[in-house]
């Protein structure tokens, strides 16, 4: 709850009883009648409430006129207050000051469990939050592990134990964060027991301190060449695989977010018999990760898997930190290369495909603060609800709007494809996994200038171009999209038009990365999406690129002859591609054998789409990009 929102509850201060919110002239008026009070005012008590008499409850609220020196982590006072409050109620007492402090927070729990009330994530200028909680304890014995956790999902300042018999304090403990060492251990530092009147009296300089031991062990994030800045982030492997393919797949997620802008400062991999319904991870992980994203200030973590709209939510309230999964981070991607019209609608249509469900995830929260009470059938719908309503329908009607125009697209797409069949040229696509180099031997082979970069989906729109064979024969090359190892659905189903283009390829030059520990399940995983897209029915030659960064190229023929019955090896950047041609000849011939020589064709019908708004050079030029 924000403290703007908090209500005061009736109160009698001296001769006069207010009700009303805290920023009333009333307030204004008791604030000046009572200055010892400070200036917060009766803010409603939180937690575990039940069975309280009216009078505990206004004795407890009555902590929220409590202000305290900013240096003071408490004071005797306010430490033997709470003793003797939550004494009397057998239930353990806390309460949240803030940096000037202030209370923001009272709350309650029972007698062994006490839960912080829901806080919205806010930082004080550095990692931590600026809130520290002051909490009784009616046992002996070390912080909980509900206390350690609360500490750092919430970043407290400073966790401040006061061990109560009957109705005193007997002693304090102090708990605080603090970076995680080179080991990983130890993201708290726990206190001696202390006599209770020994409280600390330097609490904003050790904070200053505090923060710079964070700064020390992480500094802020980083920029790259061109001073854009990268986001800290954490990756995660979680599932029930054998390990080291759960690090294969880690490899894969921290080449995706490099390229989307992340700069990857830990990782977390767990191998589990059963995953966590809500949270995937096992406890434990879901601390070391809080840990990690405290030390090194990570602002997002990424897992390696889809997760369902529940656990992303469970999980961001776990961590307090944007949790993404790959198939966000590929979209995310995918939304930083598209350069035409229709790229462009392809990602933001394939990326509200994918908020859609999420937003209906979060629903529930909403409908909790929206509802209110009597939430269930025939209540009136909260504010949150409607919003949502309205938003869900925004986010249908744009799909839909922009699923006409790339069907649209995707007809002229035909139309065009349609024309280049009555000119009977055959069609050669270049297809395989995202970066193995389609886009350089696309260029080599045409002279084409399509972007080839050292980048993951350098290349989103399908750029096709006229070659004339050895032989004289000409044919159609396209280089396209790359593919990835589990493809989102929104993405395939959105990129479907840009994959039709695939669709009258009379033959596939599949092309792999020889110098890639990973291509085995590579050529493995685009084999499956195509078959996924019902193009495995068209014949295949499997070329193995980049054959000179082999050291010793022979030792990859077996492992080639296991995967295809001719294979090649060759590369784009040097060397002869004579045999490429002649075994795309042969096959094309194996197809066709009565050749048919075409007309040389309007380079008007190879331009992949006409998108409105996009002039022909344009395009090109965004096509060349
Ligand atoms: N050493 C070497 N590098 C190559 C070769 N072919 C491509 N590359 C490099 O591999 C990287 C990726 O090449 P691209 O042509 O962009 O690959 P792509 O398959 O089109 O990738 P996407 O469009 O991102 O799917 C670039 O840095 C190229 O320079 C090769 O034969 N040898
Ligand atoms: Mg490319």
């Amino acid at each position: 709850m924000q403290p703007t929102q908090r209500y005061w509850m009736g109160m009698t201060l001296g001769p006069c009883t207010y009700i009303g919110r805290q920023s009333t002239n009333a307030a204004r008026l008791v604030r000046a009648a009572c200055p010892e009070e400070g200036s917060k005012f009766l803010g409603k008590l939180e937690g575990a409430t039940q069975g309280l008499k009216a009078s505990e409850r206004a004795a407890l609220e009555r902590l929220y006129r409590r202000r305290l020196d900013q240096n003071h982590a408490a004071t005797p006072e306010l430490v033997r207050e709470l003793a003797l409050r939550s004494g009397e109620l057998r239930r353990r007492v806390g309460v949240l000051l803030d940096r000037k402090g202030a209370v923001t927070h009272v709350f309650v729990g029972d007698a062994s469990k006490i839960e912080l009330p829901e806080l919205k994530t806010s930082r004080a200028g550095g990692r931590l939050s600026g809130l520290r909680w002051l909490v009784t304890t009616l046992r002996d014995g070390d912080p909980t592990r509900a206390e350690l956790n609360a500490l750092v999902r919430q970043r407290l300042d400073l966790l401040l134990r006061i061990r109560v018999e009957e109705t005193e304090p007997l002693w304090t403990q102090e708990v605080h964060l603090a970076p995680v060492d080179e080991e990983g251990r130890g993201v708290h530092r726990v206190g001696p027991q202390q006599p209770p009147h020994e409280v600390r009296r330097d609490l904003l300089e050790f904070l200053r301190l505090l923060e710079q031991d964070f700064e020390r062990a992480a500094p802020r994030a980083r920029r790259t060449t061109d001073g854009r800045r990268l986001t800290p982030a954490l990756l995660v492997a979680v599932g029930t695989e054998p390990r080291h393919v759960l690090e294969r797949g880690l490899g894969e997620l921290r080449e995706l977010a490099l390229g989307a802008g992340l700069d990857v400062k830990g990782e977390v991999v767990q191998r589990r018999q059963r995953l966590d319904p809500q949270t995937l991870l096992g406890r434990g992980k879901v601390a070391d990760l809080n840990a990690l994203a405290l030390t090194h200030d990570a602002q997002v973590v990424v897992f390696d898997c889809e997760l369902a709209p529940r656990q992303q939510v469970a999980l961001e309230d776990l961590l307090g930190i944007d949790v993404r999964d790959r198939t966000q981070l590929i979209l995310d991607l995918f939304a930083q290369r598209a350069r035409t019209h229709a790229g462009k609608l392809q990602v933001e249509c394939a990326q509200l495909r994918y908020q859609l469900p999420r937003l209906l995830g979060r629903g529930d929260a909403m409908t909790r603060i929206g509802g209110g009470k009597g939430a269930g059938f025939g209540r009136t719908k909260g504010a949150g609800e409607k919003k949502l309503e309205i938003d869900r329908r925004r986010i249908r009607d744009r799909i839909a709007q922009m699923e006409r125009e790339l069907s649209r697209l995707g007809h002229q797409r035909q139309l065009r494809r349609r024309r280049r069949a009555k000119n009977q040229l055959p069609h050669v696509a270049l297809v395989g996994y995202t970066n193995v180099g389609k886009s350089t031997l696309f260029n080599r082979i045409t002279g084409a200038d399509v972007l080839a970069k050292d980048q993951l989906f350098a290349s989103l729109d399908p750029t096709l171009r006229q070659r004339r064979l050895p032989s004289g024969r000409r044919v159609v090359l396209s280089d396209t999209v790359g593919f990835i190892r589990d493809l989102p659905e929104d993405l395939l189903a959105a990129f479907a038009a840009t994959l039709d283009e695939l669709a009258d390829a009379s033959l596939l030059v599949h092309v792999a990365d020889a110098s890639d520990e990973e291509n085995l399940n590579r050529i493995e995983s685009v084999r499956r999406l195509l078959e996924e897209l019902g193009l495995n029915e068209i014949p295949e030659l499997l070329v193995f690129n980049k054959a000179d960064l082999l050291e010793e190229p022979e030792l990859l023929r077996p492992l080639m002859h296991t995967l295809a019955a001719d294979p090649l090896l060759i590369s784009a950047k040097e060397g002869s591609l004579d045999e490429l041609f002649e075994r795309i000849e042969e096959r094309l011939a194996a197809q066709d054998p009565e050749e048919v020589e075409a007309e040389e064709l309007d380079p008007e019908e190879l331009d992949p789409e006409q998108p409105d708004g996009l002039g022909s050079s344009e395009l090109e030029d965004a096509l060349d990009r």
